[in-house]
């Protein structure tokens, strides 16, 4: 029975069934199935089909958004829950686009992705200066940040960042990843970072990776 729940609450998010997964939440609820196993084998398992597909090209940005939608409305059933149950988040990252830069829809879906893995995410949204990565990790003991920059102009702030950490005596205890569109691999080396993903599912194995280590 319980399994059943959770196996349709996955099915329902993998096709961004907004309503049926609060619904279907709620049943979970009732059912006194633990709040972890909920978010585990319900909502996160779902998203991660949604991650894997999208990795694939099996899915496109919209469906990603949308999937992300219906995680919402579960979550806002299950959140207050696993905080009063104290389940932990796998880690807290502070994600942003890096200063001078606005584009904020890949870093989106990047921030819906880690939270869809269970990930406390700090959004500090666009244009997001070094001093302020490194505010946000201090102020949010966060584990890691990811840095998301869409133009060639703009991705030297990345390297400022890296700088900006190692000055404020932090660059060892906070992983550092990074991606957009016009980076790549050797970039990331290149300017100390920890580690680059190529897209928002990539993103979660990358720092699941990264805070492992
Ligand atoms: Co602008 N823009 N834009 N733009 N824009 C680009 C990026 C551009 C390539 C267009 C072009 O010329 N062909 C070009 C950059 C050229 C360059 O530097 N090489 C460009 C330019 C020049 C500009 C302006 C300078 C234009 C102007 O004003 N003259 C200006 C700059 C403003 C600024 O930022 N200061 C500008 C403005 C804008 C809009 C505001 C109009 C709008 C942004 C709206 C918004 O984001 N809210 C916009 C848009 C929409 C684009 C395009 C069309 C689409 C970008 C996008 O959202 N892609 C883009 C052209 C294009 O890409 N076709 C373009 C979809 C998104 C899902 O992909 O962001 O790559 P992406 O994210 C992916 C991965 O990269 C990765 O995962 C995501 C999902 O898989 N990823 C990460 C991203 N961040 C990550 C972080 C990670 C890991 C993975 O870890 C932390």
């Amino acid at each position: 029975m319980s399994q059943e729940i959770l196996n349709q609450l996955a099915e329902n998010l993998i096709k961004g069934k907004a309503p049926q997964v609060k619904e279907l939440t709620q049943k979970a609820i009732d059912a006194k199935i633990p709040p972890g196993d909920i978010l585990d084998k319900g909502l996160v398992a779902g998203m991660s089909v949604i991650g894997e597909r999208f990795k694939r090209n099996e899915v496109y940005v919209p469906e990603v958004l949308i999937a992300a939608r219906a995680m919402n409305a579960g979550m806002s059933l299950l959140k207050p829950l696993l905080v009063a149950a104290g389940v932990k988040a796998k880690g807290i990252v502070c994600c942003g686009t890096v200063k001078g830069d606005l584009h904020d829809i890949g870093k989106n879906l990047v921030c819906m992705m880690l939270e869809g893995a269970g990930y406390k995410v700090v959004d500090l949204g666009v244009n997001v200066d070094p001093e302020k990565f490194v505010a946000a990790v201090k102020d949010n003991k966060a584990d890691a940040i990811g840095m998301s920059a869409l133009l060639t102009t703009t991705m030297t702030s990345m390297k400022t960042t890296v700088d900006a950490f190692k000055e404020a005596g932090i660059r060892n205890s906070c992983k550092i990843m990074v991606g957009g569109a016009p980076l790549t691999q050797n970039f990331s080396d290149e300017i100390g970072a920890d580690g680059y993903a190529a897209d928002a599912a990539s993103a979660v194995d990358k720092l699941t990776e990264l805070l492992k280590k």
